[in-house]
């Protein structure tokens, strides 16, 4: 019966969401979870976005069904915005999915379905959703180490040499840009050189793109997506627009196939179509149609970027301001988008959670948006005040 379902551990992100609610002071700073917030420490809305419901709202004389791969007209606006130059390419199918996240599962039940015996490389750390994401495909895992803790930098070392020791058709799990947890991302340099062993080796990356426009800008972005494309054949790009549109809840995502031809890429579109009738059948509307609202009205996309570019600003702000306050720190100027690690243990982490109800991950992980402007200040003393017991 149902009592003999095996224990489990709960996600430790969603699981700090809790914790930092049921704290009554009202002096928190939550790093926790992965939002952007101002400067008055708000995730709202974006200007853009509540235009382009509001002209939803107006326009919209149904809500009739619209089939497997949702709103088609929303995968081919953001194929110039996630592809760049392959965006015109017809080996590359798209379809609508239930947040990043929905992406991510059909990926991995894709590359289960053409090649059980695949093992999915992922750098360490990385987002405590890929482990399980992977397993529940069925798919073996390889690990190795993506982030040198003392160097506070992606150990590119540790990650040719797992790649190099890859099998042809095992899958290189690469996030984009803004990597989750580190802020840890590849140099130019670094994405062409993946690019050149992951198809030499012949393996198929399957590429995280949950952040495009919160590191270095939308288009730098994309590099490593470009170089991939260009060097192989096979290529899987989960993307999410939850985070560069704040629509997180909404769960607005897509995801990019790209095929040796063009039949082969339609193909694979109905292999996708009937692994997501086996999980939710079509993808809900709602977001995916207010973001198509945005890109396809020239006025509301130019905001958009106006806003966006203005979040990225905000997250190099903060950066810069952690990294100024003690030469400990100064290395999160050089990374990307809203995470870093706090060189901090867990009993350290801890005491800032008790003592200056400071909430970040037990793993150091720190949302660095997070903090409002008039919080600055405090977190970076508490931090430093960490560091020094
Ligand atoms: N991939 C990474 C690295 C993430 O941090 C997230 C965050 O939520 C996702 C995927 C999933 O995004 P979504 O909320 O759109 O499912
Ligand atoms: O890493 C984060 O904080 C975000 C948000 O199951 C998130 O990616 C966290 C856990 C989760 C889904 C999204």
């Amino acid at each position: 019966g149902l009592a003999d379902l095996p224990p489990l551990v709960s996600d430790s992100l969603l699981a700090l969401i809790a914790m930092v609610n049921a704290d009554p002071r009202t002096d928190k700073i939550d790093v926790g979870v992965g939002v952007y917030r101002d400067g008055a420490g708000r995730t709202p809305v974006m200007r853009a976005v509540k235009e382009s419901e509001r002209r939803l709202h107006e326009a919209q004389d149904s809500k009739s069904y619209l089939g497997g791969a949702g709103d088609r007209r929303f995968a081919e606006l953001l194929r110039p915005i996630v592809l760049g130059a392959h965006a015109g390419d017809d080996r590359i199918v798209g379809l609508q999915t239930p947040g990043g996240c929905g992406a991510l599962f059909l990926a991995l039940k894709l590359i289960a379905a053409f090649n059980p015996q695949a093992r999915v490389f992922m750098g360490t750390p990385t987002w405590p959703n890929h482990p399980p994401m992977a397993r529940g495909a069925r798919l073996e895992i390889v690990e190795y180490r993506h982030y040198d803790p003392v160097a506070r930098a992606v150990d590119f070392g540790a990650m040719i040499e797992a790649l190099e020791s890859a099998r042809p058709g095992d899958v290189a799990l690469l996030h984009a840009c803004c990597h989750n947890p580190t802020g840890a991302d590849l140099s130019e340099d670094q994405w062409r050189e993946v690019a050149r062993v992951v198809a030499e080796r012949r393996l198929i990356p399957l590429i995280d793109f949950a952040y495009q426009g919160f590191g270095r800008g939308l288009e730098q972005d994309r590099f490593g997506v470009e170089v991939l494309l260009e060097a192989c054949n096979e290529v899987l790009i989960t993307q999410s627009c939850d985070k560069n549109f704040a629509v997180y809840r909404d769960r607005v995502g897509c995801l990019f196939v790209k095929a040796p031809s063009a039949d082969i890429a339609k193909f694979a579109m109905t292999h996708l179509l009937q692994i997501s009738r086996e999980a939710w059948s079509m993808p809900p509307d709602h977001g995916a149609a207010a973001v198509r609202t945005v890109l396809d009205n020239a006025d509301l996309a130019a905001d958009w970027r106006v806003e966006l570019d203005a979040m990225h600003g905000r997250i190099r702000m903060v950066r810069e301001r952690i990294a100024a306050a003690d030469p400990r720190l100064a290395y999160i100027a050089d990374q990307q988008g809203m995470f870093s690690m706090l060189p901090l243990s867990v009993e350290q982490v801890k005491r800032l959670r008790s003592e200056h109800s400071i909430y970040m991950a037990d793993s150091g992980r720190a949302n660095l948006v997070g903090i409002a402007d008039g919080d600055l200040d405090r977190f970076c003393e508490a931090v430093v005040g960490a560091l020094d017991t």
